[in-house]
């Protein structure tokens, strides 16, 4: 017996007896128990340990490459009435479901040591944070799991006390792509994967608990579980406000969580409260507040330098995994635009070869305890997390939407984020750049019907008189050479400004149909290789192109059917009438 909860002890007996592992473990979080299981993983190969000078205690995981990403396709909602998971979800019947993949689990351990490992998604004292059991018979998960979530003992009893948690189960399974499936239970409180090893179809505590049941208990309960970034940003008079940011998958929040403020910015401070979820609960005053569930990163590797985000390269030089990277002769890991040394192994542990594609794998990642970003913001670890002012949603758009502009009020900024459309990234498996709608950044994330989402969203308005401004922005304008407009990365925090001042009420703005934007010359783009003609591009409403947008945006949110909340037909129906005034 290693706990005091029955529900617990029994539920692990019988995921025993179904999927007869050789041992069980229970994880207590030590770290003798992670240098033990790193230890054997790099005797099996599971991990490579990188150049101990250069990368100190840093690993090297190469995933089958058939596991190198979400796999949305494969990922189900099972709720009893199939409408309340939506048309954005896939949805199977839970019994037909949970004996679809039970077969799969049958023996799925056999020679492996089955891991135990209760976690706290937050600060193990808040009220605002959950908890949960991952079932696993995967060491790698094991070791990402510890960091990113609090792992551990302290979890355990805190589970104990509680009483409940969130039942994950994952095992690898053979990684046959047809035997793969990320199952979720919300009515049950219950996780079941099969089949891959991969970041969000693994490490059940992020995507699959923090947003998909999260989410579904978050609606019932009055809060919101978001695919969000949460950042404090400092003026040079120490004023400090939060932002939480929603931007699809790959497209931003990492790198805007820990900006480095531009050489031109001196005095101003970023703090990162995370980089991937936000839980928002409304305080007693009616303010919103975040929490960040998660304790690491499990972060985009390409692209990553000293220049775009020197927070994250700095981060990622020690106490690292790399999944997925190339390595260089000296085996440091080495991704494309990393600007340092050069591969000689791929991703697939093959000699490079150009011809054969990128060197490391575009959705390459790295695993990392938060502690080690030197813009971590201690208040990440505060049990009533931190008021939020602005909300921002974002997406990669070639054209079309502004590099910022503000909603008019809260339902119009619900509007907003359920249009937000994205191009597709490396993060899911499919086909990339493709432009596809993805509201509130949440389209492979939402545990319940978008329609009834929306509908609480529009509810908190009826909650507070002093919810926080929504925006939306776009970093990646580009012009018809496909050079993006506008240069990004630590130049955002121009943006950034534009917004804060817009919430304490010293920006000016102009109205157009779809919001204000920047009055001329708000945006401060002093020392910035970015001409009048470019600013004029990136702030301009082109009503022709929103029109034709926002035909496809009424057509998909038509396609909700009854479900589809008034107040936001009555939003769109106001849009609409604005942009026909205005061509
Ligand atoms: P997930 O972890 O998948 O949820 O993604 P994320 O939103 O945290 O993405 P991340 O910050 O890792 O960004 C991924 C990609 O966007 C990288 O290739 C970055 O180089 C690129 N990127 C981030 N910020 C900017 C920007 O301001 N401008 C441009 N052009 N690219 C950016
Ligand atoms: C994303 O795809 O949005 C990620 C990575 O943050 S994963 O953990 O795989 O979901
Ligand atoms: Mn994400």
């Amino acid at each position: 017996m290693k706990t005091s909860l029955p529900s617990l002890q029994n539920w692990v007996e019988a995921v025993a007896s179904q999927t007869h592992p050789d041992k069980i473990h229970w994880c207590d979080g030590s770290d003798a128990e992670n240098e033990q299981l790193v230890g054997a993983m790099c005797g099996t190969g599971v991990l490579s340990p990188l150049n101990e000078e250069t990368y100190p205690n840093c690993y090297l995981h190469l995933s089958d490459p058939s596991d190198v990403a979400r796999v949305e396709h494969l990922t189900f909602i099972c709720t009893q009435n199939n409408e309340d998971a939506g048309q954005n979800n896939n949805w199977m019947d839970p019994e037909t479901a949970h004996k679809k993949i039970d077969a799969l689990f049958q023996g799925s351990m056999r020679g492996r040591t089955m891991y135990i490992i209760p976690y706290c998604m937050g600060p193990i004292d808040s009220p605002y944070s959950r908890l949960g059991v991952e079932i696993t018979d995967s060491p790698y998960v094991v070791v990402n799991m510890r960091m990113m979530t609090r792992m551990g003992m302290e979890a355990l009893r805190r589970i104990e006390t509680e009483g409940t948690f969130v039942k994950g189960l994952h095992s690898t399974g053979d990684l046959d792509p047809n035997k793969r499936f990320i199952m979720h239970f919300p009515e049950e409180l219950t996780i079941k994967s099969i089949g891959s090893g991969y970041g969000g179809n693994a490490l059940l505590g992020k995507k699959c608990h923090a947003l998909r049941i999260a989410s579904y208990q978050a609606r019932t309960e009055g809060w919101l579980a978001e695919h969000m970034l949460i950042v404090g940003v400092e003026e040079p008079n120490g004023n400090v406000q939060y932002l939480a940011c929603a931007f699809p998958s790959a497209c931003g929040k990492t790198n805007l969580a820990m900006l480095i403020p531009p050489e031109s910015h001196k005095g101003w401070k970023i703090w990162t409260l995370g980089d991937d979820i936000a839980w928002l609960h409304l305080d007693d005053t009616g303010q919103l507040r975040a929490i960040n569930p998660e304790a690491g990163y499990f972060g985009v590797v390409p692209g990553t330098n000293e220049k775009t985000n020197k927070n994250a390269f700095d981060m990622i030089q020690s106490d690292t995994i790399f999944t997925n990277v190339a390595t260089t002769t000296n085996n440091d890991p080495w991704w494309e635009d990393k600007n340092l040394g050069a591969p000689v192994k791929d991703w697939q542990g093959r000699d490079y070869d150009p011809s054969s594609g990128p060197a490391a794998h575009p959705n390459s990642r790295f695993t990392v305890s938060a502690k080690q970003n030197k813009s971590y913001s201690e208040l990440a670890d505060s049990a009533d997390g931190v008021p939020i002012s602005a909300i921002v949603f974002g997406g990669r758009r070639k054209e079309l939407a502004p590099l910022v502009y503000e909603a008019k009020h809260w339902k119009h900024g619900v509007l907003v984020g359920a249009s937000v459309a994205s191009e597709t990234t490396a993060a899911a498996i499919g086909d990339v750049g493709v432009v596809r709608r993805d509201p509130m950044a949440m389209k492979p994330f939402c545990g319940y019907n978008f329609a009834d989402y929306w509908q609480h969203w529009l509810s908190f308005a009826d909650k507070s008189d002093r919810l926080p401004k929504i925006f939306h922005v776009n970093w990646f304008r580009q012009d018809n050479k496909g050079k993006f407009l506008w240069p990004g990365f630590g130049e955002n925090l121009r943006v950034l400004r534009w917004i804060m001042g817009r919430c304490n009420g010293s920006a000016n703005a102009v109205e157009t149909p779809i919001g204000y934007l920047p009055k001329k010359g708000e945006i401060d783009t002093d020392g910035l290789d970015v001409t009048d003609q470019t600013m004029q591009e990136l702030l301009s409403v082109n009503v022709e192109q929103w029109k034709i947008e926002m035909d496809s945006v009424g057509e998909y949110l038509h396609s909700y059917g009854e479900r589809l909340p008034e107040d936001l037909k009555n939003e769109y129906d106001e849009l609409v009438a604005k942009l026909k005034i205005a061509s």
